[in-house]
C-alpha cells in the first residue's frame, strides 16, 4: 500500500527590498508551473517567501515595518498563485508576514488544497533573535520585535490524502514543535526558513555549522516523529546578508532524499509515499506503546533550565 503525495520544494533565491510584490508572486508562479510540469501535488515555498527577510533591519516605529506585510490571504499580489492552484490542481504552502483585521502581527505559513482553498494557517511560535537593537551584534534579528509568538499551536490537518503540520524557521530547533504534531500523527511537516549563515554573535561559527544543525534538526524531527520534513529557504544574498540554501526533503526514516544544489530559485521534487512513515510509527515510535509521560512533567511546567545544586 503507498499513498504518494509528489511534493515540490520550491527554494527561493533572494528577494531584494526593492522588489515588488508582484515580481516576486511572478517567481513563486514560475516554480509553480514547473512543479505542475513535473507532476507535483504539493509546492512548498519558504518563510517570508514574498519579501526580503525585513526582521534584520531596525525601526524604532514598528508601523513602519506594516508595509512588508499582508492584510489579506490571497490577495491581489497573490491571487494568481491561487488561482494556478484552482486552475491546475495542486496545493501549496506559503509563508508571509500577516497582518490581522485586530492589528495584529505574525510570521505566518498558509496550507492550500487542491481547490486552491486555505485548510491551515499556522503562525511561528518560536521567535528567534531579540526585541530591542543590540549593537554587539553584526546585524539585526528583530522577529520578537516585529511579530508576536504564534497562537495556534501546531496543528495537523488531514487533507491531500494525508495528516500535514507546519512549523516556521526556528520553530524546527525545537523538538517539541515536531513531537505536538507528531502526536496528532503527522506524516508530513513543511517548513520555510530564512537562515543566515552567520551567526550574529559568534563570528567563529562557520556557514557550514550553520548548515549542519539546520540538516540535523530536520532529520532529528522527521526520524523521531516517524514523519516526513520539507525544509524551503530563502536562500542567497539579500542587501549584503548571505542566508543558506539546503533545501530538503527528509524521509521518515531521517534520510535526505533530495537536496538543492544552488541558492537561487530552485525546484526539489520527490515522490514521498506516507505509507512510509507506517513502520516506525508501529514500532520504534508507537507513543502509546513506549512513552513514559508521567516522567515528561518539566516539559510544559518549566521554561527555563534549573541545574541541580552544586
Ligand atoms: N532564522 C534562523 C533559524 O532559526 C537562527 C535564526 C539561526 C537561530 C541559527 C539560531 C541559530 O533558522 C529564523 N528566521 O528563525
Amino acid at each position: 500500500m503507498s499513498r504518494i503525495l509528489k511534493i515540490g520544494a520550491a527554494q527561493s533565491g533572494p528577494v531584494q527590498k526593492a522588489d515588488s510584490r508582484e515580481k516576486t508572486v511572478a517567481r513563486l508562479l514560475e516554480l509553480m508551473k514547473q512543479a505542475k510540469g513535473q507532476g507535483c501535488d504539493l509546492v512548498v515555498f519558504t518563510e517570508l517567501a514574498l519579501t526580503t527577510f525585513f526582521p534584520r533591519y531596525y525601526a524604532e516605529d514598528r508601523a513602519e515595518m506594516d508595509p512588508w506585510f499582508e492584510a489579506a490571504m490571497p490577495n491581489p499580489a497573490t491571487q494568481p498563485l491561487f488561482e494556478f492552484s484552482r486552475d491546475n490542481a495542486i496545493g501549496f504552502s506559503l509563508g508571509y508576514a500577516e497582518l490581522t483585521p485586530e492589528g495584529e502581527h505574525f510570521n505566518t505559513q498558509v496550507l492550500i488544497d487542491k481547490s486552491g482553498e486555505v485548510v491551515g494557517k499556522y503562525r511561528k511560535v518560536h521567535l528567534p533573535g531579540h526585541a530591542e537593537f543590540e549593537s554587539e551584534r553584526s546585524f539585526q534579528h528583530l522577529e520578537k520585535r516585529y511579530f508576536l509568538p504564534g497562537n495556534i499551536g501546531f496543528p495537523v490537518w488531514h487533507t491531500m490524502g494525508g495528516n500535514i503540520g507546519m512549523c516556521i524557521c526556528n520553530d524546527r530547533r525545537w523538538p517539541e514543535t515536531f513531537r505536538v504534531m507528531g502526536l496528532q500523527g503527522v506524516e508530513m511537516v513543511v517548513l520555510g526558513y530564512n537562515t543566515p549563515s552567520a551567526n550574529s554573535l559568534k563570528s567563529t561559527e562557520s556557514a557550514d555549522t550553520r548548515k549542519h544543525q539546520s540538516l540535523l534538526s530536520m532529520q532529528a524531527g522527521a526520524y523521531q516523529n516517524a514523519t516526513w520534513v520539507v525544509g524551503v529557504a530563502k536562500a542567497g544574498d539579500e542587501d549584503g546578508h548571505h542566508m543558506i540554501g539546503e533545501t530538503c526533503i527528509v524521509d521518515p526514516d531521517g534520510y535526505v532524499v533530495a537536496q538543492a544544489e544552488t541558492e537561487d530559485d530552485e525546484l526539489v521534487t520527490y515522490d514521498c509515499d506516507l505509507d512510509a512513515t507506517r513502520f516506525l510509527k508501529e514500532s520504534t515510535f508507537n507513543f502509546a506503546a513506549h512513552r513514559r509521560i508521567e516522567h515528561y512533567g518539566r516539559i510544559t511546567s518549566q521554561t527555563g533550565a534549573e541545574p541541580p545544586e552544586e
